[in-house]
């Protein structure tokens, strides 16, 4: 018997080993900001998205529990059929099944997302070709990935956005880019931004599907399991601190039992935390119930100028600066409660804002580290399941001068991921005015220094496109 346990244990071993992984496959970047959607006359915030032929375009919002992705119908805001707020300019877009020429219908379809609470009042299924779009720079045109016969969510009823990219456990989107070996592996990171109304931010966001934007966070990373919850992190402390007052230190926690698993959204803007944190909030801002957002998200009753740090169970801090903490309308993304609730504790969009995620499907871990808020570059790099993703190193100028960017940056990354040249690329920060000048492919040295010193940020650079060849289909100049 021994022996036949450990034979079958010796097969797993070796079925597990063969299941490789091409992680030379590119990543899909597909940024996230406001941009026209399909129908609408307003731009929206989402992830540039379409579907059909020809292309309904989009602004998917990237959701931790669906599975499904999903667009909007263009009878969703008729009279009594959905209750969301703003609804003929939040939808993200409305698509017209009979316009495309490539939408069939799938009645029996059976739904991933089962679990009551997020799924839409009324919808229908039907497969129809996904474009995923990749758009660097404002004045030029995107590239785009397309996965054929994929089972898109119509949404007829609602009360939440109906447009929604689905990265839950059982992500069809990530199902089906792995499936084709559009994507090396189930591995996704996100970045939400914070260019949407309720953030009042300028901050845009992306997903990278199969990979992570190296560029985007800072090490060091941060690393978790998933479990049936989810993507749930232990919260063991939050701090109140003022900005000009370094000992004004005020613990939200009584004592270390307070201690409390969160879960990771974007489902929802505000932080909802234990009533009994919440209640101290509340005491220590002088806060009060508000409702302005839909969201009941609480009020400050004055200005209060200072930030709020999470300290997760493994001391990775996280904060929200006051421009997070206090918009000028004194709302606080931190939810009320009421005291006999039984709703999940959420670390939600307003934490993201400050986080970069990374994904592993395939490992059931995730991935957390501090955001770059000003991103200078765009770096996809594939995230190979069971690795650990590494930021890209910031060189010092001199460095940068001395050996030359290129050979820097590719040094870098090759020491650091280990894998093909095959997945990057680099984008200055003020895309317009990048675009406007277009970036030469022979920038002599000269006019690389005088154009560093038009950015303010120190190390923010241009950089010339990686060689043709390398660039399988992201890096499209028009
Ligand atoms: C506060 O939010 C508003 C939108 O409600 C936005 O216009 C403004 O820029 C935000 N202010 C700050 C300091 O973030
Ligand atoms: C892995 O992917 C790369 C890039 O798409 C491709 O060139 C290569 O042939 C693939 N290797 C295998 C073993 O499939
Ligand atoms: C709701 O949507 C349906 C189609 O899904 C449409 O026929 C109807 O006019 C809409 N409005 C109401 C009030 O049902
Ligand atoms: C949205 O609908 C409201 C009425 O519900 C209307 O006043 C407004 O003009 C519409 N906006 C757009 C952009 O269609
Ligand atoms: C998505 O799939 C996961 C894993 O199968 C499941 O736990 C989750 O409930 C699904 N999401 C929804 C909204 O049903
Ligand atoms: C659905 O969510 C709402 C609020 O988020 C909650 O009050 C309700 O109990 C939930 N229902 C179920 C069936 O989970
Ligand atoms: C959707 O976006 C793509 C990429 O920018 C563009 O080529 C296409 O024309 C757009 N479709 C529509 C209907 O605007
Ligand atoms: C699309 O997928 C369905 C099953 O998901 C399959 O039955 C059908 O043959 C596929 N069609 C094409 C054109 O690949
Ligand atoms: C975010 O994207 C929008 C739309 O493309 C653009 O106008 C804006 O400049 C971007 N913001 C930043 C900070 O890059
Ligand atoms: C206050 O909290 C911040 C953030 O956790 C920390 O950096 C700082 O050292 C703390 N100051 C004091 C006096 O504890
Ligand atoms: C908040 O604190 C910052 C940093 O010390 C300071 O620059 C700013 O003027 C303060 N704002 C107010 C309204 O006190």
């Amino acid at each position: 018997m021994a022996s036949l346990a450990f034979y079958l244990s010796a097969t797993v071993l070796f079925a597990q080993s063969t299941v490789a992984f091409n992680c030379s496959i590119a990543p899909i970047y597909v940024d996230i900001h406001k941009r026209a959607v399909h129908d609408s006359t307003v731009f929206q915030y989402g992830s540039f998205i379409g579907v059909g032929i020809p292309a309904q375009n989009h602004s998917l919002w990237p959701s931790l529990s669906q599975n499904q992705t999903s667009f909007g119908a263009r009878t969703f805001c008729d009279d009594g059929n959905s209750t969301l707020r703003d609804c003929n300019i939040s939808t993200g877009g409305f698509f017209s099944s009979q316009d495309s020429t490539t939408f069939v219908e799938n009645e029996n379809y059976e739904t991933l997302d089962t679990a009551g609470n997020s799924t839409f009042d009324k919808s229908y299924f039907g497969r129809d070709t996904l474009h995923l779009y990749t758009h660097y720079f404002e004045t030029d045109g995107a590239s785009q990935t397309n996965v054929e016969n994929y089972t898109v969510e119509v949404v007829e009823e609602g009360s939440t956005k109906p447009a929604v990219v689905g990265i839950g456990a059982s992500s069809s989107v990530l199902r089906d880019l792995a499936a084709i070996n559009k994507i090396c592996a189930k591995t996704y990171s996100l970045y939400i931004g914070q260019g949407f109304d309720r953030a009042g931010g300028a901050v845009n966001g992306s997903n990278v599907f199969g990979g992570y934007d190296a560029g985007r966070f800072v090490d060091p990373v941060h690393k978790y399991s998933m479990t049936s919850a989810g993507m749930s992190v232990r919260v063991k402390d939050i701090i109140i601190s003022e900005t000009n007052d370094a000992k004004s230190n005020v613990s939200l926690f009584e004592n270390s039992d307070d201690a409390f698993d969160a879960q990771i959204t974007t489902d929802q803007y505000p932080l909802s935390l234990p009533y009994e944190i919440t209640q101290k909030f509340i005491s220590q801002l002088d806060a009060e119930e508000d409702n302005t957002w839909g969201d009941n998200s609480l009020k400050l009753r004055k200005p209060f100028n200072g930030s709020m740090t999470m300290v997760l169970d493994d001391g990775f801090e996280v904060t929200l600066p006051s421009s997070v903490l206090m918009n000028a309308s004194n709302i606080t993304p931190i939810q009320s409660r009421s005291k006999d609730s039984k709703a999940p504790f959420y670390l939600s969009t307003a934490f993201l804002t400050q986080v970069y995620l990374m994904a592993d499907f395939e490992k059931q871990s995730f991935f957390l580290a501090t955001a770059v808020q000003k991103n200078n570059m765009v770096m996809p790099t594939p995230f190979c399941p069971g690795s650990t993703p590494t930021a890209y190193q910031r060189p010092n100028q001199n460095a940068f001068l001395k050996q030359g960017l290129i050979g820097a940056v590719i040094g870098g990354i090759l020491g650091a991921v280990g894998i093909g040249i095959c997945a990057y690329c680099f984008v200055a920060s003020c895309r317009r005015k990048v675009a406007e000048r277009r970036i030469e492919r022979r920038i002599q040295e000269s006019q690389k220094a005088a154009k560093m010193a038009q950015f303010e940020v120190e190390e923010v650079m241009e950089f010339d496109p990686p060689p043709k060849s390398a660039t399988p289909f992201f890096w499209r100049k028009t």
